[in-house]
């Protein structure tokens, strides 16, 4: 029976699936949650999946071995734009493309043989999933988590529709090519900037996470301490005598150029109302999205409204108020202080408009004219504040450096009473609204008598009508013809439905929790989710550090508020891996025009096409069907058998790094697998004892234990290959080799199950590997007890012999007159001496 995965693997899946192996089950062991991110069911599995859910199995499978109750589930992030793309561009409904790319792609994830419980599966699609979802959107609103207040979107202003920021490409509508507006619209909000301030400081406490990731968050949630001052202003209109400002730089206030309103300030708007050129100006501001990434990126722009500021230190000091498109109006106070001398924008917005540059410090040793001079240069030169010296410094803070400059300039600002230390965060509330189709209806109607009233739990779930058209741009439930029809909850008058549907950052923020009781009428059954949170290994892209996981961590927290999980699941990931991308080379050759053209890797062989000509080789990047660098995990697995694909993936690089697939490389993992096969095969009846075996073996053990505890997975591969070559070169046979082949068929579980299952069965293994607990390593095994003696021959190093540590003086001595070496030294003749030294050095004079 030679190595068949195309027939073997499917037998051992259903093996399994009989068995009931994967069904994760509340019973007295412990238990272990391990959670690969769920996939988007874009069409089709593609290398990054493999490797994403192969790493998490071998966790999961190890772990069952281990004797744990293991959750390993899976299910389908199944809301979003592409699924409305695809029926604007080729007809059809966005449900029948999800659930049909869902059973493609489930058919694709099947034959890897994951150790999921599928019974667990969902989609957040599903009428259930949005139910639970709209029932605790209504415990969220009651628990004073949800607020309703307007805020901007991009607009598309030909397609008449809203555009998420992913659909503004260098700041137009992806489809109409339109320059995109921003545009106020009343939106809903969770408000995770109440949370704020444990979200960063709970950050401590995620020792199992990244220190990357960790950051990432702490540098998303953007905790600055600063200076809230005002301004007094000169002849500006009424109510407007002062003019709040937020800087985190109050030590660079003598080098004060100019204040800045963002666009939508209320002065700015005030003046708006008599001057024509500032509401003009605001209309140009409004021409870029909402993105910070827009508006950090796009070209200053400034406008001088006439009106000054007196300086806070000095009465006679008046400085000019800009309009700028720069200032953003929902952090600190949409309003700035310029100091171009120490603040890049600044910089540009001073040079730009010809306002004047002024140091407050510069290097040790400067003059005040030569610190001038350094920051009036373009291109803008940072200077270091840990080394400064305050040439324009104030309140005899000369000398005194950063933060401590800083805290020097809060503390007068306080004594002089213009101002107050405040800490301010760069988090915002997470607007959910989206003003799509295929979303989770948010689940609220809106009375003329009542206002916004939230629907009636009894009459959820607020499910999506099917009767709508992609044809014209825009939400079609706002142009569907009964839907919005409600009933008020409150007043029993009509009313009409919210049309936003919410963002699916939503839905993957607590479907972790879901898994738990996948079928509960309530969001969570708390029996379950008590013994099966937290989540102890999480696994996924690093693409994900920031949003994903800080709105999965504020939404656990919501959750404990509702009641509906733990406290002890407010941090839901006990520990996250963030795994590498699999790369690939890039094929390349040029049209007549010499514009690029790419080619797949199946159709490439030994650098040439089919036709013979040669292709331009780009070095390995990220798979992408742009570049066509791109494998199909599904060829790889009809060709090779899922375990090659596992293997492979698992083999190269360290987890965390990124793969580079090649052929070559799943060649060569085939071929191991299948020498492994014969191994087990062609085991002889009997043999030799080798103690050697049984010491590689149990060593083994110890070090893919220790591999697949640590997340390095290609070093258990290493120290399977070593064990294999072990396997190949002894001569033991019978019992002692089908023992040691046992042990090796339960370290490749893991990895390679269903190779593990052959090899099992061939050694005489009872039942099935995936049921047999993890194997213990007999220290006695462990210890190494030969020791490598080194031969001189009158008196230089000639060879070296290699004897067990116990090993008698003559035994020693026989085999060192039996060594080649000695014997062509004596030449036949006795030694003069031959003297040992055990444990030590072997001396031989000829
Ligand atoms: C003067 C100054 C001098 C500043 C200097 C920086 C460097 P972080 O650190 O991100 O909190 N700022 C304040 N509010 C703003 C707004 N609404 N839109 C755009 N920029 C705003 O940033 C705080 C700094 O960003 C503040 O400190 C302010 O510029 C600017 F050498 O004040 B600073
Ligand atoms: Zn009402």
């Amino acid at each position: 029976m030679p190595y068949d995965p195309s027939s073997s693997e499917a037998r051992w899946q259903k093996a399994w699936a009989d068995a009931g192996s994967f069904a994760a089950i509340r019973d007295e062991r412990p238990k272990y949650y391990v959670l690969e991110m769920f996939p988007y069911p874009s069409g089709r599995i593609h290398m990054g999946h493999v490797r994403n859910y192969t790493m998490g199995d071998v966790v999961a499978r190890f772990k069952r071995a281990q004797g744990f109750s293991v959750l390993h589930p899976m299910g389908w992030d199944a809301f979003g734009m592409p699924a409305e793309n695809a029926a604007m561009e080729q007809g059809g409904h966005p449900r029948d493309w999800t659930y049909a790319n869902i059973a493609t792609m489930r058919d694709q994830l099947k034959p890897l043989g994951l150790s999921i419980d599928w019974s667990r599966e969902f989609a957040t699609c599903d009428d259930d999933y949005v139910h639970q979802q709209q029932a605790m959107f209504l415990d969220m609103l009651d628990a004073g988590l949800i607020t309703r207040k307007s805020a901007q979107v991009n607009w598309d202003p030909v397609d008449m529709t809203v555009l998420a920021n992913e659909q503004v490409i260098d700041g137009k509508g992806w489809r109409s090519g339109a320059t995109v507006e921003r545009k106020e619209l009343t939106q809903w909000f969770f408000k995770i900037s109440d949370y704020s301030d444990e979200l960063l400081s709970a950050l401590d406490g995620l020792s199992g996470w990244p220190e990357k990731v960790r950051l990432m968050q702490a540098n998303w949630i953007g905790k600055s301490r600063g200076l809230q001052f005002r301004f007094a202003t000169v002849d500006a209109p009424e109510g407007f005598d002062a003019i709040e400002v937020y800087t985190t730089r109050p030590d660079t206030l003598m080098g004060a150029s100019f204040a800045a309103l963002s666009p939508d300030h209320s002065l700015v708007k005030k003046l708006a109302e008599t001057r024509p050129e500032v509401a003009a100006f605001i209309e140009e501001c409004k021409r870029i999205g909402t993105t910070e990434e827009a508006i950090e990126t796009a070209p200053k722009l400034g406008f001088d409204t006439g009106l000054t500021v007196t300086h806070p230190l000095d009465p006679n000091w008046q400085l000019p108020i800009w309009v700028a498109n720069f200032v953003l109006m929902d952090y600190g106070t949409g309003a700035i202080f310029g100091s171009p001398a120490h603040d890049e924008r600044d910089h540009e917005f001073a040079t730009k408009y010809g306002l004047p540059i002024r140091a407050t410090f510069g290097q040790p040793g400067m003059t005040l004219e030569q610190a001038d001079e350094l920051v009036a240069a373009a291109p803008f030169v940072p200077l270091k504040s840990e080394t400064v010296t305050y040439v324009r410094g104030f309140a005899g803070d000369a000398d005194q450096t950063g933060e401590a400059a800083v805290d020097a300039a809060i503390a007068h600002a306080e004594a002089q009473g213009y101002g107050e230390g405040v800490t301010k965060f760069r988090l915002r509330d997470w607007g959910i609204s989206r003003q799509r189709y295929w979303g989770c209806p948010i689940p609220v109607v809106h009375c003329d008598s009542c206002g916004t009233v939230p629907e009636a739990k009894e009459n959820l779930p607020v499910l999506l009508p099917q009767d709508v058209t992609f044809d014209v741009p825009g939400n079609p439930l706002d142009r569907h013809p009964t839907w919005r029809q409600a009933t008020c909850p409150k007043c029993g008058g009509a009313a009409r439905r919210e049309t936003d549907t919410m963002d699916t950052f939503v839905d993957s923020s607590w479907y972790y929790a879901r898994f738990t009781s996948p079928g509960a009428d309530t969001p969570t059954n708390r029996a379950d989710a008590d013994y099966w949170m937290n989540v102890d290994q999480y696994i996924g892209g690093i693409e994900h550090a920031i949003l994903h996981l800080l709105y999965s961590r504020f939404f656990a927290r919501a959750m404990v508020k509702t009641g509906h999980l733990p406290e002890a699941a407010k941090e839901p990931f006990d520990a996250l891996f963030t795994q590498g991308m699999v790369t690939h080379e890039i094929y390349m050759t040029r049209d007549a025009k010499g514009r690029p053209v790419y080619h797949l890797p199946e159709d490439v062989t030994d650098g040439k096409l089919a036709d013979g000509t040669e292709v331009e080789i780009i070095p390995s990047a990220k798979m992408s069907k742009s570049k066509k660098n791109v494998v199909d995990p599904v060829n790889i697995v009809q060709g090779f058998g899922a375990d090659t694909a596992r293997w492979f993936m698992l083999s190269d690089s360290p987890p965390e790094r990124d793969v580079e697939w090649t052929a070559a490389g799943a060649e060569a993992a085939a071929k191991f697998l299948g020498r492994v096969h014969r191994l087990a095969e062609d085991a002889p009846a009997d043999g030799p004892e080798d103690l050697d075996l049984s010491r590689a073996a149990h060593r083994a053990i110890a070090d893919v234990t220790k591999a697949i505890e640590g997340f390095a997975f290609n070093k258990a591969v290493a120290k399977l290959y070593e064990l294999a070559n072990a396997i190949g070169k002894s001569k033991a046979g019978g019992a002692q080799r089908a023992e040691v082949l046992r042990i090796t068929a339960q370290l490749l579980a893991p990895m390679v199950p269903h190779l593990a299952e052959d090899v099992w069965s061939l050694a005489g293994g009872q039942g099935l590997v995936v049921d047999a607990p993890w194997p213990k390593a007999d220290p006695a095994l462990l210890q190494d007890d030969s020791v490598t003696l080194p031969i001189q021959i009158n008196g230089k190093r000639r060879a070296e012999i290699t004897v067990s540590k116990d090993m008698a003086k003559d035994q020693i001595e026989a085999l060192v007159m039996a060594d080649e070496t000695v014997q062509r030294f004596l030449e036949g003749a006795a030694p003069k001496k031959l003297i040992v030294v055990p444990g030590r050095i072997v001396n031989v004079v000829a």
